[in-house]
């Protein structure tokens, strides 16, 4: 028998569903509940075949699993796509609740082996709504009990990898630096503040000429969509989606570090390798964008005070030097030595029974 590449995933579960009406496609992926119930956001967009959706929810699981791990935070990882029929934007409001009804169900199903939260194109209000059908939902709004959006902590977590890398690499502080963000969203617009605070010259970018008016009255230099793999900066920070540097791009990025809050930056594994190679420090995303982790996990299982969040926030920077020292002992790209941290704390921590 010759097996799909998409369906020889090594994660635990793979939950799937049509909805014939709005022609949506549902899908869960629990990568790994080793140290805990599967969590991980819930993102809506269109793909362009079932397979890809698939595999982005797969890679998407995979690095919830790395995340948690990495960040001592006692879940597993897992993630949730909703394959859209059309752009968010067109979906209108009585088709989009339908949508989320049957994805909370979907959610419901797994019995708390599953936990979701906001991820692209979804936010508090979409987690208050999923919330009157299942109880398996972090970053409600405040006003129903939850934490809230986890972007600013996660601005700031990618804001302290971004100090702590440039440290690493003998950039000095962000004073004077150039940085370029890539998407100035809910994350990257918090991320550009508190560089430009820190005295960083700002690059900006976004498919969006709102996002981009509110950068040009700031006194930020805009880069078009096209050129910004290939405008040289110290600092490169993709805040939009992932994939974004792949082996070519790799070889060719003119930037000495790259620090950024997209979920799985790197498109192919020898895209780490080549960076490495040319004296590019990369910050792996797991570890640089655990802030939203931190703030769901920490406010609405731990118990965390705000400020709590806060300071384990700030130690992203000590996590961060931990995986640089191991890629220097061993010779090897810093997303591979990111993935060992993780790995020899899911082996040392032993297995979790779900729901604990
Ligand atoms: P967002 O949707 O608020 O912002 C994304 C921005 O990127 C938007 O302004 C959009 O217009 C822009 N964009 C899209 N395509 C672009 C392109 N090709 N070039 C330039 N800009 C483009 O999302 P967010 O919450 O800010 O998250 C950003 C990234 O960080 C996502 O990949 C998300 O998975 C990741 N992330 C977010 C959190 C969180 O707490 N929000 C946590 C971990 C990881
Ligand atoms: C992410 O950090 O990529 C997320 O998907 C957000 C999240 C974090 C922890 C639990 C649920 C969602």
């Amino acid at each position: 028998m010759r097996l799909d590449k998409t369906l020889c995933w090594d994660g635990e579960l793979t939950v799937t569903r049509h909805d014939r009406e709005t022609g949506t496609s549902f899908i869960i992926r629990l990568d790994s509940t080793r140290l805990g119930p599967a969590a991980g956001g819930t993102r809506a967009a269109q793909y362009a075949s079932f397979g890809e959706a698939l595999d982005d929810a797969g890679r998407l699981a995979g690095a919830m699993t790395l995340k948690m791990a990495v960040s001592n935070l006692p879940m597993g990882g897992g993630k949730s796509v909703i394959a859209l029929p059309a752009p968010r934007n067109e979906i209108d409001q009585g088709t989009w609740k339908r949508i989320l009804v049957l994805h909370a169900e979907n959610i419901d199903k797994l019995g708390g082996n599953y936990w979701t939260g906001p991820d692209v194109n979804t936010n508090s209000s979409d987690m208050d709504l999923l919330n009157d059908t299942t109880e398996f939902v972090f970053g409600r709004s405040t006003a129903r009990g939850g934490a809230g959006s986890s972007a600013s902590n996660t601005s700031l977590g990618v804001f302290e990898a971004m100090k702590a890398t440039a440290l690493h690499r003998g950039l000095g502080t962000l004073d004077g630096l150039t940085v370029l963000v890539q998407g100035l969203g809910a994350v990257g617009s918090g991320l550009a503040v508190l560089a430009s605070q820190a005295g960083a010259r700002l690059l900006v970018s976004d498919t969006d000429s709102e996002r981009l008016a509110w950068a040009r009255q700031a006194g930020h230099d805009v880069v078009e969509i096209d050129n910004v793999r290939s405008t040289p900066c110290d600092i490169f920070a993709p805040c939009a989606m992932g994939g974004v540097i792949d082996s070519a791009v790799a070889g060719e990025l003119p930037a000495s570090a790259v620090v950024g809050a997209a979920n799985n930056i790197l498109a192919d594994d020898e895209a780490g390798d080549i960076l490495h190679q040319r004296g590019v420090t990369y910050a792996p995303d797991f570890v640089t964008n655990a802030g939203g982790a931190f703030h769901l996990v920490g406010r609405e299982v731990l118990g965390w005070s705000e400020e709590t969040v806060g300071a384990r926030t700030r130690r992203i920077g000590d996590t961060l030097a931990e995986v640089y020292s191991i890629a220097e002992s061993e010779d090897i790209d810093t997303d591979r030595a990111a993935r060992i941290l993780a790995r020899r704390r899911i082996e040392t921590a032993g297995t979790h029974p779900p729901h604990t």
